[in-house]
């Protein structure tokens, strides 16, 4: 049995006893060992009340200590006692320098986290707390110092030596070695610390500020991937104009390098001067990649950009304020991915991931506020929650204050606390003062968590010419939390008329943004001549779910008239979860499917617009997900939903097909491949239609994918017709095809991880087996991040009918898994469990196996905090 881990509580805060204000650090990078050299100018913090002469450092137990001394005195046992946390040294002076001597073993590093070795590279990942397993320091946000670093090793196998900073220094050693030292000026806390080592190559451009600073920009990575780097750089240099533009934001240093790594356990990492990336989130290459991947690029390179105020300039007092850097550089990255691209495409795609992994995990046995109030491992709060909602949460304040007083907001906050280490209440604080804005209520959204719950009803007094929304509020239980303060909610209408024209409103506009305080609370509006349609929640301006009784005209109504793009969209979502839980009921009842024509009705009529945006159109043609109607069901019925799903887009194949196939050829082009949002549309719409077409299950779509697929000049559409085909009923043209993607492709690790996914998510019977068989294949590593999501993520999360098999062999395949990983790699571990901490929200014979497995992973032997955590909480 595992013992029970310490809970961290936010209310214990204290600040530091002793502060950092200079760190030395030299690394000697060796075979069968690296040597951390750390000389630590350290001083009492006149903060702290705390009169200790006991200097607690952490440090993992990994972590061997060759050498200690206080003010060049060497200490012996008697001066000071290791622990499993890390160092107690006594009798410590109010100023003094601390040196240790560390041996690590980077070679050894499985969990990815501290110093480690990447195919050969050595890479850094220290946040949250993974400086600790580098050397011994006070390893938290608040404490911030200059870091001075230098890197010493074997100059063939190691070349490039990179650190924060700007290089000052460099010179050969014996034995083939050579060395270079770093400085980076700006006091940091040691998350964002960084070293890279390797044999890299890189492309170099060029960036001046808005006050004419030049900046050297690099990119390092694998010398076979120097030609998918393009891509990533100029979205570095948009992103980089833009945060002068819409921020005021400048970058602060001579250099801003991104490293491209393939052993990653996020996304990326905004370390200061120096980004670690995954290989996933930086490499871009029409052949290789899809038009997703591209965007997802931009989005993160934007995203570690941004932080650089939003975290770095600007950081977090604590690990419990993770999401005043994160929420805000998700809203900050989010705008700009809106402001390259279609603003609506953007925002629908945000709302749809929102409203099933977020809402899932809310309503979920980890359920927290974006300011949580306690943690066992603070790896596990990386969360949709932290990360999404928290952009929701400043997205939400953005429309309450409207883009002026928040750009004065956002002034106030960077600048009142330039260099410093605050918290959520500053952020908001500083958005109040600025603005004038009382944000006292608004605060309810920090600290409870859960998705509030809106029923609105109306009433048209024809007499008076009155129209009356009255919207009330709940919010349901969370862990911990039971009752729930009423919530400050923003809820942006509009109201149409017969016509479907926009009535104008009170504040002369045709969208205004009613601000809810109450648990109940009406709103009036004069001078309707007619019963409107409203139109509700325009833009998605609060993360809540709204019932309304819409009825289905009501919907197909609004499909066509609203005339806020996401309203359309949200409304043939509505209309399509209306259609598809009565077919789900239906079938729990026994009764046989019907469908009637009003869906491929309605949907024709989008897709014989010919104004309409091509990718909001197939966003409006592609059904509610079954994850979402899952995270909508009172109890998921997880074959159900595949099989209404299935009846449904057959049927709309049937209806529609000839719509489908003439649309499939007018957006079929020869023009050369670009990622550009006109072109990402067009690709979009077509195999959309494509799906629709395989779906009729015909003979000649299986020849028209097998043309797209062998035919493409690009990614998107390669990996759309091979998905089609490996997921339809032609057997055999899907192993045919897959074998020669493999083939095609082998020396691609990426585009390999997308052909592990498209088989991962195989709905079709024996997929189980099929991962199985994989996880022995060459192209699979267990200890490779990238390849667990492609492989075992996928099948958990993207193929619920095989996951979610009555057997349970789903379930089992996981718990084992989740056993061997939580050893190996306790992030990468815990996240892959996710899917089982759900099995509340399944039926009882299914709760029981799902619940069984999670037992068995709670009796499987030492689990680390990471699994411990997530594991515990789901069976409390
Ligand atoms: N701050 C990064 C996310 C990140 C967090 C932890 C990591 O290591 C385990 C790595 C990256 C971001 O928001 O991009
Ligand atoms: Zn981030």
């Amino acid at each position: 049995m595992t013992q029970q881990p310490e809970v961290i509580y936010l209310k214990d805060y204290k600040v530091p006893v002793f502060l950092i204000d200079h760190t030395e650090l030299r690394f000697e990078l060796k075979p069968d060992k690296t040597l951390v050299k750390a000389r630590l100018k350290m001083r009492r913090n006149p903060e702290s009340q705390d009169v200790t002469r006991e200097l607690v450092l952490q440090g993992d137990k990994s972590l061997l200590l060759c050498r200690i001394s206080v003010d060049e005195h060497v200490l012996n046992e008697s001066d000071f006692q290791r622990n499993e946390q890390g160092l107690v040294v006594s009798g410590v002076p109010d100023q003094f320098l601390l040196e240790t001597v560390t041996e690590i073993h980077p070679d050894q590093n499985t969990a990815l986290e501290g110093l480690y070795r990447s195919d050969g590279v050595y890479c850094t990942q220290c946040e949250a707390e993974g400086f600790r397993r580098i050397t011994f320091y006070l390893d938290r946000p608040d404490v911030m110092s200059v870091f001075s670093t230098t890197i010493e090793a074997d100059k063939d196998a190691y070349p490039v030596l990179l650190s924060n900073g700007n290089p000052v220094a460099e010179g050969e050693a014996d034995e083939g070695r050579h060395w270079i030292t770093w400085e980076d000026p700006h006091p940091k806390p040691a998350y964002l610390f960084a070293l890279v080592a390797g044999d890299l190559k890189l492309i170099e451009d060029q960036y001046q500020t808005l006050s004419g600073r030049d900046v050297a920009l690099r990119i390092y990575a694998a010398d076979k991937d120097l030609d998918k780097l393009d891509y990533a750089m100029q979205s570095l240099i948009n992103a980089m104009r833009w945060d002068e533009q819409v921020y005021g934001r400048e970058y602060d240093l001579d250099i801003y390098m991104i490293v491209a790594v393939d052993f990653f356990n996020m996304g990326a990492m905004e370390n200061k001067g120096l980004n670690v990336f995954n290989t996933s989130c930086v490499l871009a290459s029409p052949e290789t990649t899809t038009d997703l991947g591209f965007q997802r690029v931009e989005g993160v390179v934007a995203h570690e950009y941004f932080h650089n105020w939003s975290g770095n300039r600007v950081t977090c007092r604590d690990w419990f304020q993770l999401s005043l850097k994160e929420g805000f550089t998700v809203f900050r990255d989010a705008e700009f991915s809106a402001d390259m691209n279609s603003r609506t495409v953007k925002r629908v795609e945000d709302v749809a991931l929102l409203r099933t992994a977020q809402f899932a995990e809310d309503a979920g046995p980890m359920a927290h506020p974006i300011l949580p109030a306690s943690f066992i491992e603070i790896s596990n709060f990386y969360t949709m929650t932290i990360y999404e909602k928290g952009a929701e949460v400043v997205r939400m304040i953005h429309t309450l204050l409207g883009a002026d007083a928040f750009r004065k907001g956002s002034d106030l906050y960077f600048d009142r606390h330039d260099g410093q280490a605050v918290t959520t209440e500053d952020f908001v604080k500083a958005m109040e003062d600025a603005s004038g804005k009382s944000l006292v209520q608004f605060r309810h959204w920090y600290n409870q968590a859960g998705t509030p719950v809106l029923n609105i009803t109306d009433a048209f007094d024809s007499e008076t010419k009155t129209y009356k929304l009255t919207i009330s509020q709940s919010c349901p239980a969370t862990p911990g939390q039971e009752v729930k303060q009423p919530y400050h909610i923003p809820i942006a209408i509009g109201l149409l008329d017969s016509q479907g024209g926009d009535l104008v409103l009170p504040n002369g506009e045709t969208t205004q943004v009613l601000e809810l305080h109450h648990a109940e609370q009406t709103f009036e509006f004069g001078g309707i001549h007619e019963k409107p349609v409203p139109s509700l929640l325009r833009g998605f301006s609060a993360p809540v779910k709204l019932n309304y009784p819409y009825s289905r005209d009501n919907l197909t109504f609004l499909m066509s008239h609203d005339s806020d793009g996401f309203s359309r969209w949200e409304a043939a979502q509505k209309l399509g979860v209306d259609i598809l839980q009565s077919l789900v009921a239906d079938l729990g009842q026994g009764k046989e499917l019907q469908l009637g024509l009003l869906l491929g009705d309605a949907f024709k009529v989008v897709l014989d617009n010919k104004d309409l945006d091509k990718a909001m159109v197939a966003k409006v043609l592609t059904l509610p997900s079954e994850a979402y109607l899952s995270e909508l069901a009172d109890v998921i019925d997880v074959d159900a939903i595949h099989e209404a799903r299935q009846f449904v887009r057959q049927h709309l194949a049937n209806q529609l097909e000839t719509e489908f196939y003439s649309t499939y050829k007018v957006c079929t082009s020869t023009d050369a491949y670009s990622p550009s949002a006109d072109s990402i549309a067009r690709r979009s719409l077509r195999n959309t239609c494509l799906s629709y077409l395989m779906a009729t299950g015909k003979q000649e779509y299986l020849e028209l994918a097998l043309v797209q697929f062998h035919e493409a000049d690009n990614m998107t559409d390669s990996q759309a017709a091979l998905s089609l085909v490996v997921h339809s009923n032609f057997v055999k043209a899907g192993e045919v095809i897959l074998d020669q993607f493999y083939q095609r492709w082998i020396d691609q690790p990426l585009v390999v991880n997308q052909w592990l996914s498209v088989q991962a998510s195989n709905p079709q019977r024996g997929a189980l087996v099929q991962v199985e068989n994989l996880m022995k294949h060459e192209a699979f590593n267990l200890q490779n991040p990238n390849k667990v999501r492609s492989l075992i993520a996928s099948f958990c999360s993207l193929n619920p009918v095989n996951f979610h098999a009555i057997d349970g062999s789903g379930y089992r395949f996981l718990a084992e898994q989740v056993i061997t990983l939580n050893s190996l790699n306790p992030q990468i571990a815990s996240r892959l469990v996710t899917p089982l901490t759900r099995w509340k929200r399944y039926n009882l014979d299914r709760q029981d196996i799902m619940r069984k497995q999670l037992q068995r992973i709670m009796d499987s032997g030492e689990l680390s905090r990471d699994v411990f955590e997530v594991v515990s909480k789901s069976l409390a």
